[in-house]
């Protein structure tokens, strides 16, 4: 058994959680899901960033202090995940005292190794990225990513010395290459790093809502300071360090693309300030796009993607919670941009969900009921589907390995197709009552019993409907990994039922 942290990122309570941040909470909930089922000691963190110029204006525009706005935009992502049935173990908002304790704790760790030293800042800034920017890195004098004017700043700061840091974040990079995955954003890490790095102001005079800096009354960490320290405030660092040893060494970062020069070039050095190992994984994620364009909250707010059409509870509203779990995790492979449409979250229900896994369950229990005499029975040994099961396995196992849930629910999927196909070669709903059709119906229950357990990372509930329709009345992952994996499992003899259909075609016309 072993042991897995995962994060996701912690999200800015300016606005309403969108199906973007629901990408990547849903990509780290299935991840969390199976290594439970694996038998991994698992823990699963996501949360609020509450902190920041942007949440203030929000607030303020809003005409909320930033305390009364934070507490009702954090609820909605709180509401939004426990719509789409996500498994986290903690929720850490950064206006939490237990968050402030451990900043306060990790930076003055810093400070007192003599990384952090004060000086003037000059520079340009965008408040929907909380970043700053070169004259070299902007483009137009706009921020890249937003296209907004940038603000000029000039101000007394803390700095943090990241320019000290360069040659032992490529001797980690060197040390560690599955640091940073996939490869072309590890490659990407390190051309930031190459490129030269400067030191970095990591505090605040001009605004209040932030984190005190324990040392400088005057002054609050700058959001992105306080928003790292996050992963480690939720293992209890600087109140339990039993915690911070047990799950550090496991931790693996989910994050999007956009991220990146954070969490895979100032994190390890700032963890290197503290003389804490940095964190074992960081993971990074495409976009989900809409005509191309980034779904952010930040361009939704400003009217060019109609952010409300796609909330997350809107859309579990129209599909249902799994098939949308099931979309955003197959659809896209997760180290690359995709393409968000409703018409790719219809044809997705349609075909691999009704057309394909809803049918075969359909079909295989109305045989049970016709022809079984409702009880379902045991597999063949020497089944012709064995192979296809066992391959299913092993490239599940390999797929999660590799933080691609797609691959993974592809491998599943050839197991449905495999089994769908084995039906239509015997047609047992053609056959007398008798032996062989009691063959052909034990082999398909056995294969959708392992289909269902593979499955449900993605799709708890209907995993968990499908066991129950198949006679199984344990829950999945009540056995060890490698005994519910073995063929043959399913115990015969147990009442199945057809029930309604798991997915009821979605008509288009
Ligand atoms: O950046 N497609 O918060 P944030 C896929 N608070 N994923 C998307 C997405 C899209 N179109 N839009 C957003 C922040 N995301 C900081 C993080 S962590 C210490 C601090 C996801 O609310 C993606 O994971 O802007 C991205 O990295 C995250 O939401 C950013 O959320």
């Amino acid at each position: 058994m072993g042991r897995f942290y995962i994060t996701t990122p912690i999200y800015y309570t300016n606005d309403a959680p969108h199906v973007g941040s629901a990408y990547s909470t849903v990509n780290a909930d299935a991840l969390a899901r199976w290594h439970r089922l694996i038998g991994d000691e698992t823990k699963f963190l996501t949360g609020t960033d509450e902190h920041g110029q942007k949440v203030a204006d929000a607030a303020a525009k809003n005409d909320h202090s930033p305390a009364e706005w934070v507490e009702q935009t954090s609820e909605r992502f709180r509401e939004a995940w426990r719509t789409l049935n996500i498994s986290n173990d903690d929720f850490i908002r950064t206006t939490e005292a237990r968050h402030h304790e451990s900043v306060q704790k990790f930076l003055s760790t810093i400070y007192e190794n003599g990384y952090i030293y004060k000086d003037i800042y000059q520079g340009l800034y965008c408040v929907s990225c909380e970043d700053y920017y070169t004259p070299e890195t902007a483009v137009d004098g706009k921020c890249p990513i937003h296209a907004r004017a940038l603000i000029e700043m000039e101000e007394e700061n803390w700095f943090f010395k990241l320019s000290a840091f360069e040659d032992r974040l490529l001797e980690y990079y060197e040390q560690h290459p599955g640091f940073v995955t996939p490869e072309t954003k590890r490659n990407e890490a390190l051309s930031f790093i190459k490129g030269g790095l400067r030191d970095i102001s990591i505090t605040r005079t001009s605004i209040t809502w932030g984190v005190r800096v324990p040392w400088d009354e005057a002054h609050v960490f700058y959001v992105w300071y306080d928003a790292l320290i996050n992963y480690l405030t939720a293992i209890g660092y600087g109140r339990d360090d039993e915690e911070v040893r047990k799950w550090w060494p496991y931790s693996n970062h989910l994050i999007g693309k956009e991220i990146i020069r954070f969490h895979c070039v100032w994190w390890p050095a700032m963890c290197m300030a503290a003389r804490l190992e940095p964190p074992a994984h960081v993971h990074v994620h495409g976009w989900l796009l809409i005509g191309g364009q980034k779904l952010s909250k930040t361009m939704a707010a400003e009217g060019g993607v109609k952010l409300t059409d796609i909330s997350p509870i809107v859309l579990t509203n129209e599909f249902g919670v799994d098939p949308v779990r099931y979309y955003l995790l197959r659809e896209t492979s997760l180290g690359n941009d995709g393409e968000f449409s409703l018409e790719g979250v219809t044809l997705r229900y349609n075909t691999d969900l009704a057309n394909n896994l809803g049918n075969l369950v359909a079909r295989v229990c109305t045989v049970v009921e016709s022809k079984c005499g409702g009880e379902g029975p045991a597999a063949s040994l020497d089944s012709a589907l064995r192979p296809a099961a066992e391959k299913a396995i092993l490239d599940n196992v390999a797929a999660w390995e590799r933080f691609n849930p797609q691959s993974a629910l592809e491998a599943t999927w050839s197991l449905i197709g495999a089994t769908n196909a084995y039906l239509e070669q015997h047609a047992p709903w053609k056959m007398e009552p008798g032996e062989e059709v009691r063959r052909v119906i034990g082999d398909a229950l056995e294969a959708i019993r392992i289909v269902a357990m593979l499955a449900s990372p993605a799709m708890p509930s209907v995993c968990d409907e499908i066991w129950r329709r198949i006679g199984l009345d344990e829950t999945i992952g009540s056995a060890t990994f490698e005994e519910s994996t073995r063929w043959g499992q399913y115990q015969p003899a147990r009442r199945v039922q057809k029930g309604e259909p798991l997915f009821p075609r979605i008509h288009t016309s």
